[in-house]
């Protein structure tokens, strides 16, 4: 199957969900505007970005069967899959709002939609609560649900961390570019963005193919780890160098006063002059502001050194995923699964 048939294949699974979950509500007897909204929030929130997260739970379950799934074996892991876009629209909502982003996958964020507001802090409460009624309805009767409802909850709170130093990292009123480092960065975006973006696919696939050993979990994530920070620098690339029609969003980083990897690689690479530049324009809410740093960053020629990051990780993590054994190891890994989920994010320009 191509990457498009996949996608289309993963796709079709989601109107039967969100009719699920908007049929809950109607079944509480709530009024039909409060069922309409939810519908909306749903489909908005929910569908719209690549889906990477979910389709791996797909491509990861079918690779450790080692056949093609059957529609059963489908359904339930495009359920998984489904589940991670849903904490991930939870996320985004959220982020959102609190870095005061415009748009998201070509459109406005959704508490930047006409009516929506602060309301958007509920639909997002609500987006994570749609979770669990689908893992209850269809997970339930699986020795693995505990398992399944654990690492949801664990992983929710690992993001949850991440967003916190994000954040505290990043105040508004004042901008103190000393308490950045590539050592805190690292901190950041393991948190906030590997463990819910790699390690979590895959282990929900492990769950599902019925892996039990520890060393499998342990050992996926000292792979999936790295990726996700890897992935997060290009985050971080592409939301100074991506152009929103690419990325379907608006950088802030710079205006938000990020502790991203860019800055952090200026900030190593900045001469006196350079360095003044950034302390007094970095984190000020203006455009003039925003081009002074991004001056700076194409004098640092920040675009070629991410390309050397990004050349380096890939040879890094390939290094990783090669010390798995060709056959598989014995508790259940296989080098493929780390492979595909690399070739989705490898050079990625959105
Ligand atoms: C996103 O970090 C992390 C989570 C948990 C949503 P970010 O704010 O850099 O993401 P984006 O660039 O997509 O707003
Ligand atoms: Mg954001
Ligand atoms: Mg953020
Ligand atoms: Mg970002």
């Amino acid at each position: 199957m191509s990457s498009a048939q996949k996608r289309d294949a993963f796709l079709a699974v989601w109107p039967s969900l969100a009719t699920e979950l908007v049929d809950y509500l109607r079944g509480e007897g709530m009024p039909k505007d409060a069922v309409d909204w939810f519908q909306r929030s749903l489909d908005y929130n929910t569908p719209g970005g690549k889906l990477n997260r979910g389709i791996s739970v797909v491509d990861t379950v079918e690779i450790l069967k080692g056949a093609s799934l059957t529609d059963d074996e489908y359904k339930r892991a495009a359920i998984l899959g489904w589940c991670i876009e849903l904490l991930q629209a939870y996320f985004l909502v959220a982020d959102d709002m609190m870095d005061q982003s415009i748009t998201r996958r070509g459109q406005p964020c959704w508490y930047r939609v006409d009516g929506v507001g602060n309301i958007a802090i509920n639909d997002a409460f609500m987006l994570e609560a749609a979770i669990y009624y689908l893992l209850k309805k269809h997970f339930r009767q699986e020795k693995y649900y505990v398992d399944l409802l654990e690492l949801f909850h664990e992983v929710t709170f690992q993001t949850e961390l991440g967003q916190l130093i994000d954040l505290i990292t990043a105040p508004e009123d004042s901008v103190d570019l000393s308490k950045f480092s590539l050592d805190k960065h690292h901190l950041i975006v393991v948190y906030k963005t590997a463990y819910y973006s790699f390690y979590l696919p895959v282990a929900l696939a492990l769950h599902m193919a019925g892996v039990t050993s520890e060393s499998a979990f342990k050992q996926s994530l000292d792979i999936l780890v790295p990726m996700g920070e890897y992935f997060q620098v290009q985050d971080d690339y592409l939301d100074c160098y991506g152009t929103p029609e690419q990325i379907g969003k608006i950088g802030t980083d710079i205006l938000d006063n990020k502790c991203s990897w860019l800055v952090n690689l200026a900030l190593k690479k900045a001469n006196p002059e350079q360095r003044k530049v950034l302390d007094e324009n970095y984190g000020v809410k203006n455009s003039e502001s925003e081009a002074r740093v991004k001056a700076v960053y194409r004098e640092l020629e920040l675009a070629r050194e991410f390309e050397e990051y990004e050349h380096d990780s890939y040879t890094r993590i390939n290094g990783l995923i090669d010390a798995i054994p060709a056959e598989g190891s014995a508790d259940g890994l296989k080098r493929e699964v780390y492979q595909s989920f690399l070739a989705k994010v490898y050079k990625r320009q959105k």
